[in-house]
């Protein structure tokens, strides 16, 4: 049993989601005005990234999709060096080469960023078999989306992984969207935890939009890890609240279901509990909102202000 979250631990994720929330707004408005390149946000998926990510050690390990800065920033991402990365600027994470959709970061424990829809259950076995060939106590966590789950790699994924008994902690954000496919479309059911479960290993589904419920969970599938050495499974049940790539207009979703989950927005769940219980009081609320923006201010000026990559560095770090 593990001790509850003490308020300062609850006001930091939710400082922590308002930075991934924030940064995410900021940088499709800076796409808006032409001066920065499309990208998949991940606004309204909050709260499994921060409760998830919160519940990992040092040692532990990432491997992320192509809605990655939930999972970047949780981790402590520096957010200036983040954008950087973004715009294609020397001073990013990866010197202005990944974009958005391929950031890796070695000192985060961000093994990678795939935007082959799957690509990081491809490889999170194996970046598992390597943690404990190599005697490292790491756990693997690897995110990936409802419509990565409907693919052939899922399963094998899962199934390598409960053979081998491979450190993994699936987590499946199932945001009811597939790009542009609503989830319904291509499943049978509304969740993945029965495909999981049916490969044996501890599967369980929470309310993605409750980041307490989210991090208890991931506590409960870590400590299970660690002790037990297979993997676990957790279905995180949110919502894209966004466009699957920006600019999106979102003329293809459904507009009473788009509101009934902003009505469940998973900041203002938390901002709202954590008034209600007296933890945070309205001002305290505002001022946090405050330094996001201003931690924000200084990482666009830091990456706007960074150069490019010269020519001589085009074919450095780079591989095909
Ligand atoms: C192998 C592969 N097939 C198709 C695509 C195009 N694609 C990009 S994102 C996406 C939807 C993925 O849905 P999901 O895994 O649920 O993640 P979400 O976008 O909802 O976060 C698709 C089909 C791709 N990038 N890679």
């Amino acid at each position: 049993m593990h001790r509850p979250l003490s308020d300062t631990e609850q006001v930091s994720m939710l400082e922590a989601m308002q930075l991934i929330r924030r940064h995410e707004e900021r940088l499709a408005e800076l796409q808006a005005a032409g001066r920065a390149a499309g990208t998949c946000t991940a606004v309204g998926q909050e709260a499994a990234a921060v409760g998830v990510v919160h519940a990992l050690g040092a040692d532990d390990l990432i491997l992320t999709n192509h809605r990655s800065a939930g999972h970047l920033l949780a981790r402590g991402a520096d957010p200036g060096r983040l954008i950087a990365e973004i715009l294609g600027r020397s001073t990013g994470y990866c010197k202005g080469k990944s974009g958005s959709l391929h950031v890796s970061a070695r000192e985060l424990g961000i093994v990678l960023t795939s935007t082959i829809v799957g690509g990081e259950l491809s490889l999170a076995p194996g970046v598992a078999l390597a943690q404990r060939m190599q005697g490292r106590p790491g756990v693997v966590a690897c995110f990936f989306g409802d419509g990565a789950a409907c693919e052939g790699i899922f399963h094998e994924a899962l199934n390598l992984a409960v053979v081998w008994k491979l450190p993994v902690l699936f987590v499946c954000e199932n945001n009811q969207w597939q790009a542009y496919v609503h989830r319904k479309e291509t499943m049978p059911q509304d969740h993945v935890r029965p495909w999981a479960a049916a490969h044996g290993l501890p599967a369980v589904v929470v309310d993605g939009n409750d980041v307490e419920a989210v991090h208890a969970a991931a506590r409960h599938a870590v400590d299970t890890i660690r002790v037990q050495g297979g993997p676990c499974f957790i279905e995180a049940v949110t919502y894209r609240l966004r466009g699957h790539f920006e600019p999106d207009d979102q003329g293809y979703v459904d507009a009473d279901e788009l509101t009934a989950w902003k009505s469940r927005d998973p900041i203002q769940l938390l901002a709202r509990r954590l008034i209600d219980r007296g933890v945070l009081s309205e001002g305290e609320w505002a001022h946090v909102r405050q330094r996001v923006e201003a931690t924000l201010d200084a990482a666009f000026a830091f990456a706007e202000a960074s150069p490019f990559p010269s020519a001589d560095e085009l074919i450095t770090d780079v591989y095909a």
